[in-house]
């Protein structure tokens, strides 16, 4: 008799409407990521980017955690800290297997809402933030645990972090790894809201939506106006605006909205 066997993938993909939802799914590993996980996030991402029905996407958890960040298990991908095993190369993995999903969330064509529904650990942390709007259940938390282990912020960490909360603060989070309460997280502008438990996943959806009914080349392109303003002068700045605003000028969707703010009538865009 031959046994069948149900490989349970450790990321979930589903969508309402035009909003896609990924989900870390080992919740049993509090979703720490192994090789194969981050292989199926980037692949993920890709046939997001892919589906042109798809015009705001969500990142959440499954289970008591987001994630913790590396599977400190993996031997694939962490080091067991043993004097006589070989070294890992941690940067060739954080090139391999991580930037991939950093940048294809950071260049997704369309608005990403993280629902960081628990603890959120080294990449874990920084691959939240690297969300447009996130939001965090109340009994949620960040760890930039890096430093504990005696690694640096990685995962974007470190560009990101003093952009989003300033260098005093930044330090602070990335040299104690400390533990942040998800409404500290708030308060501190590492994160956009800090909501109900219950809550999360209906708020994070309904904001998903919202999103997806904007127009979602415009707000792809205010993030990257954003990323690209923080090593430009004002003079490049103004220089980069003005060449963004003369592409989405002529786009269908500024006629959209134009006409149906003129004509009294709710706006259906469909750029992306
Ligand atoms: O390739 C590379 O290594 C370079 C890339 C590095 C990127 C990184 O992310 S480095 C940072 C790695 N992450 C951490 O250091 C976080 C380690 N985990 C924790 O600090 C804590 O577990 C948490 C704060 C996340 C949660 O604490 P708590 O008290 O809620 O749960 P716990 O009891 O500590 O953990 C529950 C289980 O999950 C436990 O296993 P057990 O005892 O039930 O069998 C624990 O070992 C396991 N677990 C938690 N985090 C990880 C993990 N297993 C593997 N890897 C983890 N990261």
């Amino acid at each position: 008799m031959s046994e069948a066997s149900t490989k349970v993938s450790s990321i979930l993909v589903s969508q309402v409407d035009a909003v896609r939802t990924i989900t870390l799914n080992r919740p049993d590993a509090l979703n720490s990521l192994t090789a194969e996980m981050l292989v199926e996030w980037r692949e993920a991402l890709e046939q997001t980017v892919a589906d042109r029905s798809v015009r705001a996407l969500v990142i959440t958890g499954a289970g008591r955690a987001f994630c913790a960040g590396q599977d400190l298990a993996d031997p694939r991908v962490a080091s067991r800290g043993d004097a006589h095993s070989a070294p890992v190369d941690l940067g060739r993995i954080l090139e391999h297997f991580y930037t991939p999903v950093v940048l294809g969330l950071r260049r997704m064509p369309v608005p990403v809402v993280v629902a960081v529904n628990g603890v959120a650990a080294g990449a874990g942390a920084n691959l939240a933030l690297a969300g447009d709007i996130v939001l965090a259940a109340e009994s949620a938390s960040f760890i930039q645990a890096f430093s504990k282990i005696g690694l640096v912020p990685d995962s974007g960490g470190t560009w990101l972090l003093p952009r989003l909360v300033g260098r005093a603060r930044a330090l602070g989070l990335a040299m104690l790894a400390d533990k942040l309460s998800a409404a500290k997280a708030e308060q501190i502008g590492l994160i956009w809201q800090c909501v109900a438990d219950a809550d999360l996943a209906s708020q994070a959806q309904a904001l998903a939506q919202r999103l997806a009914a904007m127009p979602v080349q415009a707000l792809a392109t205010i993030r990257r106006a954003f990323d690209t303003a923080g090593h430009l002068s004002l003079e490049e700045a103004l220089v980069n605006e003005a060449t963004l605003q003369h592409a989405l000028g002529r786009a269908a969707d500024f006629r959209e909205g134009v006409d149906a703010f003129a004509t009294r009538r709710a706006p259906r865009f469909t750029d992306r």
